[in-house]
């Protein structure tokens, strides 16, 4: 069955607005990184006892510059061989190259014999995918709005500087804290500059999240990140993973035909331009689905207006604000 996501009824938003403001930036300008051969201890106090969370290369943990009293994260990264250490610095690469609200900064890195250690900017919102299936969450359509309009914007300049993320998921998206829908997109691992007729390898994870261009190992590009939007969109307006079938070969299957609906009850009240958003992402062809800007141009994440009456569109602020 594909509903492996529960959703209660209670409400996350009783108030019917959308903030549609950025997240606040990390609080240090952007910077250029690159791994120093020295102690990460000698600069920074991290707190082994605080796991922000884990990924596939290792657990992050929040930390203190000992100069500056800056909080920041640290992700500890094993990688042993040239080959694993080449991997991260292409991580390193890619982050030197991206600079935006939504996505997460980097702000040193550390390398020595076992490991590579990322020191970025720290939120403490938790994952996208806990407020998923967290049953004291329910995500109203105007909560998905915020978010994957952020998400967008993200996608946008990450594709502006012709960088693919290639691992979107609601695991990737940190909210900025547990009161807002801020948002930030973290996990650069697989990111990489784009290249025309670049075919990828991908290690099979989880399926569920993988483009069809990925299964079948074709061609990869801007686009490929939109299909994933789609799967995050799906999710959060329903709780429910658009292709998951009762094993990972039913779910590869389920890709590659793209066989999905909106027939499941969850979708009764979700409007038509949600539904539509959606329909022009989770398309095989890839050069069907819509790009970032002309996602942010949907009616479903331009027109504000339409989920409450009192944003502007223009500004995509409050009438009242300045
Ligand atoms: C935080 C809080 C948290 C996780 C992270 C940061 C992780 C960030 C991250 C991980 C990556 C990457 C870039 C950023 O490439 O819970 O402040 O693998």
């Amino acid at each position: 069955s594909k509903v492996n996501y529960h959703v209660s009824a209670l409400l996350l938003s009783t108030l019917p607005t959308a903030d549609t403001t950025s997240p606040p930036a990390a609080p240090f300008n952007h910077r250029i990184v690159s791994a120093r051969p020295s102690q990460i201890r000698n600069f920074y106090t991290i707190n082994w006892q605080e796991v922000l969370g884990g990924g596939r290369f290792g657990q992050v943990h929040k930390c203190v510059e000992n100069s500056s009293g800056l909080t920041l994260a640290a992700k500890i990264i094993k990688a042993r061989s040239q080959k694993e250490k080449e991997v991260v610095k292409n991580e390193i690469q890619v982050m030197n190259n991206l600079d935006h609200a939504n996505l997460i900064q980097l702000y040193a890195a550390y390398e020595s014999r076992n490991d590579i250690i990322l020191v970025l900017e720290y939120v403490g919102g938790g994952e996208l995918f806990d407020r998923i299936i967290d049953e004291n969450y329910t995500l109203m359509e105007l909560d998905a709005v915020v978010f994957i309009r952020q998400i967008c914007e993200g996608l946008q300049h990450m594709h502006k500087m012709s960088v693919l993320h290639l691992d979107l998921k609601p695991e990737n998206i940190l909210c900025v804290s547990r009161v807002t829908n801020k948002i930030k997109i973290i996990d650069f691992g697989l990111a990489r500059i784009y290249k025309p007729r670049e075919k990828l390898k991908v290690n099979f994870g989880t399926p569920e999240f993988l483009a069809p261009e990925v299964i079948n190992y074709d061609y990869v590009s801007f686009n490929t990140d939109m299909w994933s939007l789609g799967v995050i969109t799906y999710m959060l307006l329903s709780g429910l993973c658009p292709f998951l079938g009762d094993d990972d070969n039913q779910t590869l299957n389920n890709i590659l035909a793209c066989q999905w609906n909106f027939e499941e009850q969850e979708f009764i009240d979700t409007s038509e331009e949600a539904k539509d958003f959606i329909s022009r992402l989770l398309l095989v062809n890839r050069s069907w689905r819509m790009g970032a800007c002309e996602a942010l141009n949907h009616p479903w994440l331009s027109d504000a207006v339409l989920h409450h009456p009192s944003i502007n569109c223009e500004t995509g602020k409050k009438f009242t604000e300045k």
